[in-house]
């Protein structure tokens, strides 16, 4: 059942996105320039063009923030036969004076990048036997045609003692799919602790904090670095192609999880952790993402 909600959703929201405009304002092109001409992801000697791997890494980089699975949930599970359907918004802050975010049919119009990047999470989730969870969601990055659907499994190692935190692992995995110029994937692995509290019966309080590891995977389609010529494939470019492996980056994400009754009402924040710079390892980066969730939990 979840599978066919799932599949709907993608051919419903699919539909509506490619009946709209061609290109929406946060899509982007990889042969995008700037406005004193110059490539953003290439680079040009004479007839010679050549794909620049520094400004790549750092847009696939900040691109698996986007699309990176939000587990957006404490440490304790659903259980064996709990459900749960939520929907989400999530903006991610990215760094918008970047000139690879001048990348996008936005920053085209408008000369200006947009500062944050704005998602809608579908989720539904299972309870399995035990302190097992397996969960399927549907991202859509508003404003443009692409989206990521997703799968997660959660286990709760340690939950529901009195005087000890809940703590959960969990991995997810998000695909993007209607990128025009590029693919990408993004895997997370995450452990979670978190402590539930009953405040006056019918309410329920869960805060939480999770870090995560991200392994992100992408490829460029063949890009044309001079739209306006015909016949020059000889200059087109592919990017180096990003392997599982070779892109690790780092999450701390802390929030808090309302219940009442079944309403539940889900507020965190992600933060990009460990940056790893050209002048040596940050304990913060500059991306992060805050989220609002709405959700039933049965
Ligand atoms: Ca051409």
């Amino acid at each position: 059942m979840l599978r066919g909600l799932s599949c709907a959703l993608v051919f419903g929201l699919g539909l509506s996105a490619s009946t709209s405009a061609s290109a929406a304002g946060n899509d982007f092109r990889l042969n995008s320039k700037l406005a004193n001409g110059d490539g953003i992801f290439f680079s040009q000697a004479g007839n010679v063009f050549s794909s620049n791997p520094a400004a790549w890494n750092s847009f696939v980089g900040e691109l698996s923030y986007v699309f990176a699975p939000r587990f957006v949930t404490p440490a304790e599970t659903l259980g064996y036969a709990g459900f749960h359907v939520g929907l989400m918004y999530s903006a991610t802050f990215v760094s918008s004076d970047a000139p690879y975010w001048f990348s996008t049919e936005n920053a085209a119009s408008t000369g200006a990048p947009d500062g944050a990047l704005q998602t809608l999470q579908l989720d539904v989730r299972k309870g399995l036997p035990g302190s097992l969870e397996i969960g399927l969601n549907l991202l859509w990055l508003a404003n443009s045609s692409m989206f990521a659907p997703g799968l997660m499994l959660d286990w709760a190692m340690l939950e529901g003692y009195t005087y000890a935190p809940d703590v959960s692992v969990r991995a997810g995995v998000n695909t993007v799919v209607g990128m025009r110029d590029m693919d990408l994937t993004v895997a997370a692995f995450d452990i979670a602790v978190s402590k539930g509290f009953g405040l006056g019966g019918m309410f329920h309080l869960a805060p939480y904090l999770a870090y995560s590891m991200m392994l992100s995977g992408a490829a460029s389609r063949v890009i044309d670095p001079t739209p306006e010529v015909e016949n020059d494939a000889d200059r087109s470019i592919v990017m180096d192609k990003i392997g599982f492996g070779d892109m690790l980056q780092h999450r701390l994400t802390i929030g808090t999880r309302m219940l009442v009754y079944i309403l539940s009402i889900t507020l965190q924040g992600e933060f990009e952790f460990l940056r790893d710079d050209p002048d040596g390892r940050k304990l913060f980066g500059g991306v992060a993402t805050v989220s609002a969730k709405l959700g039933l939990d049965f």
